[in-house]
């Protein structure tokens, strides 16, 4: 599967709403300042920056308001901001993938992958996605333990506990939208579930290489059984919704929520590497890297590798 030849399409995603912290909604910004489009003009991409989209709801939902605000909705924090933000993102990038372009978006908290996926799914229905976190944000309204909705991503992209008809999300359903199947998903780097998280996982049979399997099989080896899976030998469009905090702290800090014992700096490149050597990258999510979080101390290796791995999967080779 190959997009319109070198012509990527960037969208900022400024949503923090489904987190608790503020600042990862600047995600863009700095990624933007650390040179992506530079980057990417340098490895002969034609780039179209669109700028960061604009989710502020004209009814008072305004993200400076009581995070508290997720009470009125069950357990559920802020599904109204981030279900509205989340529509505009999947119109955005549906447009952009039906005009075969390499679709890239820039959170933003990983709850904008409702958006960016669905786009890719309607523009591109035989779209396979690798989702490289921590974390599965797979939680349905019924299993999440904290109510944020950027751990429950899947859970509505694959209409677990009919989760397309929370408030917010209606607009999912919609039959042009195929509903994410559990053979077209596959997870790396995962650490920190929870227990409603694993129970999905097993029961839909998804393809899961948490932490144990990449240090029982090395990198090298996840990747040819990843792309195997979700590819085999058809030549699908691939969508990789990457999550900082897949990486180990050590080399990527500033984000919400850090968990020990995660992807080395090599891995988390090699990844990104493989994924452009299988030439069907079409679209990327790069997600919850919050600079705010450790700026003060002048730390910009987090925005760094986020630059970098943006490049590494779009096909900048080390030779
Ligand atoms: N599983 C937890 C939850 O649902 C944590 C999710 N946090 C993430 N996901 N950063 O990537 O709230
Ligand atoms: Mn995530
Ligand atoms: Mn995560
Ligand atoms: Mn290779």
């Amino acid at each position: 599967y190959v997009v319109e030849p070198r012509k990527v399409t960037i969208v900022g995603a400024p949503l923090a709403d489904g987190q608790p912290l503020l600042g990862v909604d600047r995600g863009p910004t700095f990624i933007r300042k650390r040179g992506l489009v530079q980057r990417l003009e340098r490895d002969a991409w034609r780039v179209e920056d669109l700028g960061d989209l604009d989710f502020e709801m004209r009814s008072g939902l305004g993200r400076q308001e009581d995070f508290a605000e997720g009470a009125a909705h069950g357990s559920t924090k802020r599904a109204k901001m981030v279900g509205h933000a989340n529509r505009i993102l999947y119109e955005v990038t549906h447009e952009h993938a039906r005009q075969d372009k390499l679709v890239l978006t820039l959170g933003g908290d990983h709850s904008i992958g409702v958006g960016s996926v669905a786009g890719a799914l309607k523009g591109r229905p035989e779209t396979a996605i690798i989702w490289v976190d921590a974390h599965a944000d797979i939680n349905s309204r019924n299993t999440s333990e904290s109510g944020h909705l950027h751990g429950m991503v899947l859970s509505f992209l694959m209409n677990l506990d009919n989760s397309r008809n929370m408030k917010g999300f209606h607009w999912l359903n919609d039959e042009s939208i195929p509903v994410l199947l559990p053979t077209r998903l596959v997870y790396v780097g995962l650490r920190d579930l929870d227990k409603g998280e694993k129970a999905f996982i097993r029961s839909l049979g998804i393809k899961a290489y948490t932490m144990h399997e990449v240090d029982k099989f090395g990198i090298g080896k996840i990747m040819e059984m990843v792309l195997d899976h979700i590819l085999g030998r058809t030549d699908r469009p691939l969508h990789l919704s990457f999550d900082i905090d897949a990486v180990d702290p050590l080399y990527a800090p500033s984000t919400g929520t850090r968990v020990a014992g995660g992807l080395s700096y090599r891995e988390a490149y090699y990844i990104c590497e493989e994924v452009a050597h299988s030439g069907c990258l079409a679209s990327m999510d790069l997600v919850e890297v919050n600079p705010t979080l450790t700026m003060a101390g002048g730390d910009e290796r987090t925005v760094d590798m986020a630059v970098g791995l943006i490049s590494s999967a779009t096909g900048n080779s080390i030779l």
